[in-house]
């Protein structure tokens, strides 16, 4: 299998609409031959700056332009930020991910407490992600010299679709920040959420921007949009399992090497769903009892799913 940067649209698209059973089983055997079989990884998220943020993405239950439940606080204090990642590698997890509620990171105070915090997660023996919003070339240098292994930065949707969920940013900044992340020798992690109302073409178009990055990203989040009241989105009706479970093996097939992780919207969905997510290429899940605000299945409920299906949690790289 021969990896490749150079995807039209119509060939994704065929993928994508392909016969369900036929797309699991091509998911699946891509996934055996990049990755070890019955092995995920876990990856536990803080939300160490949350809510009152700029940006007016329309899911988002942070942004300060709708009233949702989220409060806006304060930095989180460096002892609670190492306390729950090291709760979040008891729990399994071998990957944690900072994030913060920002168009972009201010250079100062803040900034320079985060790249600290990010060396002692490290120490602790995690690969550390972050998702502080846009970055300048330089702001990328820094993390990358604090020990940072990966940054996130989602593209969400198709470049066509984007302006009618975000309107404070371009989907070109979107991906100068990626670039800003790949030259300064970080890993590239970007993905999106299905559920928010786009085509078809858009899951393919988002897609065919990921895998026609070269290299790929690493890791490509893929989440259910959960829907939160007082977001312009908050009244989307969920998705059945099947959009996930296409998605998820023609990103898998699309970018065979890259770790493809089943975030958001997993609290609620029955153990056979989640199980067609692993076999069509999913590997990697977030668990612990909160994503960013929402709930989300904790440590306890996933070793329960992951005993069920005889997946061993994998090791950090
Ligand atoms: N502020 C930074 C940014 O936007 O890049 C980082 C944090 S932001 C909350 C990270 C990602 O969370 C978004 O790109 C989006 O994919 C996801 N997200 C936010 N709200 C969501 C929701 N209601 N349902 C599913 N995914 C969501
Ligand atoms: C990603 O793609 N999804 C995660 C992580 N990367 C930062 C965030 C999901 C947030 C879900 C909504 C919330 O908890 O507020
Ligand atoms: Fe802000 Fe990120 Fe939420 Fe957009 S997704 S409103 S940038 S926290």
């Amino acid at each position: 299998m021969k990896i490749r940067s150079d995807w039209k649209k119509e060939e994704i698209r065929e993928i994508y609409d392909s016969p369900l059973l036929e797309l699991i089983y091509r998911g699946a055997s891509t996934h055996r031959a990049f990755h070890p079989a019955n092995q995920v990884q876990i990856c536990n998220l803080i939300s160490v700056k949350t809510g009152g943020c700029s940006e007016n993405c329309k899911y988002c239950p942070q942004s300060a332009h709708y009233k949702t439940d989220v409060q806006a606080s304060s930095m989180m204090k460096e002892e609670e930020i190492l306390e729950l990642a090291q709760k979040g590698l008891d729990g399994g997890a071998t990957r944690i991910c900072l994030a913060t509620a920002w168009r972009s990171p201010r250079d100062g105070a803040q900034f320079d407490f985060l790249l600290r915090v990010i060396g002692k997660i490290r120490d602790l023996g995690a690969e550390v992600c972050c998702t502080f919003g846009m970055l300048t070339e330089r702001q990328a240098i820094r993390l990358k010299e604090a020990g940072l292994y990966a940054y996130n930065h989602n593209l969400d949707t198709s470049r066509e679709f984007y302006s009618s969920i975000i309107t404070t940013r371009t989907y070109e900044d979107r991906i100068r920040t990626l670039d800003a992340v790949q030259k300064a020798g970080l890993l590239v992690c970007s993905g999106g959420i299905i559920g928010m109302g786009e085509s078809i073409d858009d899951r393919v178009g988002m897609l065919q921007t990921l895998a026609n990055r070269s290299p790929h990203p690493t890791s490509v989040p893929l989440n259910f949009l959960m829907p939160v009241k007082g977001t312009p989105l908050g009244e989307q009706k969920p998705l059945p399992v099947w959009d996930m479970v296409r998605m998820i093996a023609t990103a898998r097939i699309v970018m065979p090497q890259a770790m493809i992780r089943l975030t958001a919207g997993r609290l609620g969905r029955l153990a056979e769903e989640q199980a067609l997510c692993f076999l069509a290429g999913a590997n990697s899940i977030f668990s612990g009892e909160k994503l960013l605000t929402r709930p989300n299945p904790d440590f306890q409920a996933d070793e329960l799913l992951f005993d069920l299906l005889g997946i061993i949690p994998m090791e950090a790289k």
